[in-house]
């Protein structure tokens, strides 16, 4: 027969962690029946079709070590784990029943290509995709990376962001938003704590440091901290920092603070100090604002209107969640 089982995945980034697997006859999948049918699959190098599903003889998924083996389920065991959690996350916080809330699950396929130093969702096939990194030692696996590409499914099937100009810096920052900070914060894993950053897990600059900052963008090297008239011709992973210093802001405030053990410093462009209003509302309004108010041409001034009205809607007009969204994206030049 087939039916539900609880698994364990030894993952490379999460540490060991509780999965739902299918048990089918005498072996074990990586099919989660509880959560829209979600599957991962080993393209095994390939760069096409779907590969195989990932199913073993016991019900334990990985080693919780990088192999260069194109057979190894460890980053299996962390796209799992990430589809599982970015799941939970839109489910109990948001309400929302997978990407296109309609309950069903996408799929996952790791080991695509070779030394592959990337991750992506596609909406035409509906499934999100790991490389495995440089020298296949750091795969895209992380938990913030998964919800980041999911998240891409999320806003595809909702506001439509168009992925270029200003509503493309918006796509990107509703990606590290709720799929980097909500998902990462709300799986509450001890391996891979909750934080500001993007992409601190997977060493894709060689010196360990982040692929994105937050709470100052800039520090990237590339990135906008805050809006100017230009902004909207640069790459949308640089765009995108004007909304996630906003979000910085609006979430802890601008100045010094230590979160999870991870010390922050943000600036404000005009010189004032914000007060923030908690990660938990600041999630609320963005995800309220991208499933009412963004559209597919929203700018960065449409943005500061579809947050103050979601802010509105959730919180009231005078509230101090609904001042401090206009204090926020003050501070990141957006009037
Ligand atoms: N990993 C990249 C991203 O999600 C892929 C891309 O450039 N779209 O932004
Ligand atoms: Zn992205
Ligand atoms: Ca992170």
């Amino acid at each position: 027969g087939i039916e539900n089982a609880t698994g364990t995945g030894k993952t490379l980034y999460s540490g060991t962690v509780s999965l739902t697997t299918t048990q089918s006859g005498s072996s074990y999948n990586l099919t989660d029946a509880s959560r829209g049918g979600h599957k991962t699959y080993n393209l095994a190098r390939k760069t096409s079709g779907k590969g195989t599903l990932v199913s073993n003889s016991t019900n334990t998924f990985g080693t919780g070590t990088a192999s260069t083996s194109s057979s190894d389920q460890t980053a299996a065991a962390d796209a799992a784990y990430g589809a599982q959690e970015t799941w939970d996350y839109y489910k109990n916080v948001f309400g929302r029943s997978g990407i296109k809330n309609d309950g069903v699950g996408a799929y996952s396929r790791v080991h695509y290509g070779s030394s592959y130093v990337n991750a992506f969702w596609d909406d035409s096939c509906f499934c999100m995709t790991y490389g495995d990194g440089s020298g296949n030692a750091d795969p895209l696996t992380s938990l913030d990376v998964a919800g980041h590409e999911m998240t891409h499914g999320v806003t595809a099937n909702t506001a439509g962001l168009d992925y270029s100009g200003e509503s493309g810096g918006l796509n990107e920052a509703t990606s590290d938003i709720l799929g980097g900070v909500g998902v990462e914060f709300y799986a509450n894993n001890a391996k891979d704590p909750g934080d500001y950053l993007i992409g601190e897990k997977i060493n894709i600059n060689g010196d360990g440091t982040p692929l994105r900052y937050m709470d100052q963008p800039s520090k990237d090297g590339s990135s906008a901290d805050s809006w100017s008239s230009s902004v909207g011709g640069l790459d949308v992973h640089y765009s995108s920092g004007v909304a996630n210093h906003f979000f910085y802001l609006l979430s802890e405030g601008s100045g010094a603070k230590t979160v999870n053990g991870v010390s922050y410093n943000s600036p404000t462009s005009n010189g004032s100090k914000v007060t923030g209003i908690g990660r938990d509302k600041a999630l609320q309004i963005w995800y309220k604002a991208l499933t009412t108010y963004f559209t597919s041409t929203t700018d960065y001034k449409a943005a500061r209107a579809g947050t103050l009205n979601a802010a509105k809607d959730l919180y009231g007009s005078g509230s101090t969640e609904y001042n401090t969204v206009a204090a926020a994206w003050s501070a990141v030049n957006v009037s």
